[in-house]
């Protein structure tokens, strides 16, 4: 290892073991032989981010397994020990065993670990299944508050609530048992979670909010810049990220993740696998997430094919055999910011002599307009248009001096209707329109950026926004 990259390789040690002396010290035994610009993981690092797989904890004694996940992965969710029906299997008697394998195994191999999930319509145990009331929602604090704080200090992020957001266009809440208790209970559970275990990040995290055009995606973003107005402590959203062909990646996958993070949150891609494994496509993942600073970093649902919980769509990066698919490659490749070719197949061994990348990691996408002059601000706009409507993604950037509030023109053309908007009040909703700046993003360091949107009906066209501070 050069000299460079064991610094580098020693920096995500000691990025990754921020949980305690102990580990730090077993961490840096047992993770330096991984050499940056090999591994996920170790090439994760060198970006600032982490690479995690889920683990079954009845696989750790199968050594194909382990040596795949030791060399690989900073990162491990439990794929169903850490859930309600496994640590609470009967009301008031908590069962930690097979999480605390995986818990163990993680943090002796330097490993870090999120924690999935602690109040969910799913996986209930029979007990909590026939509950409902306050004598549910006591239930359910109680798990959180218990399983929350036997695991303190040694969660990098917990899933605090999973999946309550309803599929197709309502936007709105799913029906289980839990919502039933009022619509309170996701902020009930992350205070709880707060309070048992201060030092996680705590996330929502969801599936099918990958798209930034679907309602689900919109009615999370919605709560989650509720909670963010109100002080309900969230710190960052899963996007869980099983693509399919009913729900395939789409190109607007960064424009999700950075309109997430300019609410000021963390995002964090928790459960990646797709159908087929495409190269491309889990390029285009990896790429979307190293372009938002902050996208944390990346967990596959599982190490080899055979491992997955949809093993058919073969979506993993592993085959069967504990060997590399072109999507490891490729996966590897973006995360080393080269550019694998894409017509040739890529190499079947990662280049071992490329330099590490001495430029920090990326930030979120640049203004494509030049930058700022003297004072002021500009405006840049994206547009998602489909038929009959359009998400405009709107970044206002401060020129040399800070602001203190904003505001954006843009002139609408005939036939397009502003329906929907967040992080901007606006004046007009057809031909020209005003946006001002809500509570939370008026104040902007100078060069610095924040982002509103909105959503309508119509086709909005090349768009030309013009901004002025104030
Ligand atoms: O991979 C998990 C599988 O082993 C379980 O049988 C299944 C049961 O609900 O849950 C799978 O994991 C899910 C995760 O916890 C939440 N998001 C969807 C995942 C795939 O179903």
């Amino acid at each position: 290892m050069s000299r460079t990259r064991w610094k580098a390789a020693s920096r995500a040690v000691l990025a990754l073991t921020g949980a305690g002396a102990l580990a730090a010290g077993m961490a840096m035994v047992l993770v330096t032989p991984a050499s940056a610009g090999t591994t996920l993981g170790a090439s994760a690092a060198e970006k600032g981010r982490y690479f995690g797989t889920a683990v079954a904890a009845y696989k750790l004694s199968d050594s194909a397994y382990t040596t795949i996940l030791n060399r690989e992965f900073t990162m491990v969710t439990a794929e169903n020990e850490m859930k309600i029906d496994a640590t609470e299997p009967q009301q008031g008697r908590f069962s930690y065993g097979s999480a605390e394998q995986i818990v163990n195994h993680a943090r002796s191999h330097g490993m870090q670990v999120r924690g999935h999930t602690l109040a969910w319509h799913g996986q209930q145990p029979s007990w909590m299944q026939g509950m409902s009331g306050s004598a549910l929602r006591q239930a359910m604090l109680n798990h959180i508050t218990q399983v929350a704080t036997h695991f303190r200090g040694q969660i990098y992020s917990w899933d605090v609530v999973n999946e309550a957001f309803a599929d197709g266009n309502s936007g709105g809440r799913r029906d289980s048992n839990l919502q039933r208790t009022g619509d309170d209970w996701i902020e009930a559970a992350f205070r709880a979670a707060r309070a048992a275990d201060p030092g996680a990040k705590l996330c929502y995290n969801d599936y099918n909010i990958d798209n930034w055009t679907w309602a689900k995606t919109q009615g999370v973003y919605n709560m989650v810049r509720d909670f963010k107005s109100r002080g309900v402590p969230i710190d960052c959203v899963g996007f869980q990220s099983h693509f399919n062909s009913d729900s395939p990646y789409v190109s607007n996958y960064r424009t999700t993740l950075s309109s997430f993070a300019a609410l000021g949150v963390d995002v964090q891609i928790t459960e990646l696998d797709i159908q087929g494994a495409p190269a491309n496509t889990y390029r285009s993942v990896t790429e979307d997430c190293l372009a938002v600073a902050r996208c944390n970093g990346i967990t596959v649902w599982g190490i080899r094919d055979s491992d997955s919980w949809r093993s058919s769509q073969t979506p993993l990066l592993f085959n069967n055999d504990g060997s590399k698919k072109a999507a490891y490659d490729a996966v590897l490749a973006a995360l080393n910011n080269g550019t694998p070719p894409p017509t040739t197949p890529p190499p079947t061994t990662p280049p071992p002599s490329d330099p590490p990348p001495t430029t920090p990691p990326p930030s979120d996408p640049p203004p494509t307009t030049p930058p700022p002059g003297q004072g002021g601000c500009t405006a840049t706009v994206t547009v998602n248009q489909w038929t009959g409507g359009f998400v405009a993604n709107v970044r206002v950037t401060a020129g040399s001096s800070a602001l203190n509030g904003w505001t954006v023109t843009i002139a609408l053309p005939s036939g397009a209707t502003v329906t929907n908007a967040w992080s901007a009040t606006n004046t007009g909703s057809t031909g020209t329109t005003t946006w001002k700046n809500v509570s939370y993003n008026g104040q902007v360091g100078a060069g610095q950026s924040t982002e509103f949107g909105f959503q309508g009906n119509g086709t909005a066209g090349s768009l030309s926004p013009t901004c002025a501070a104030g």
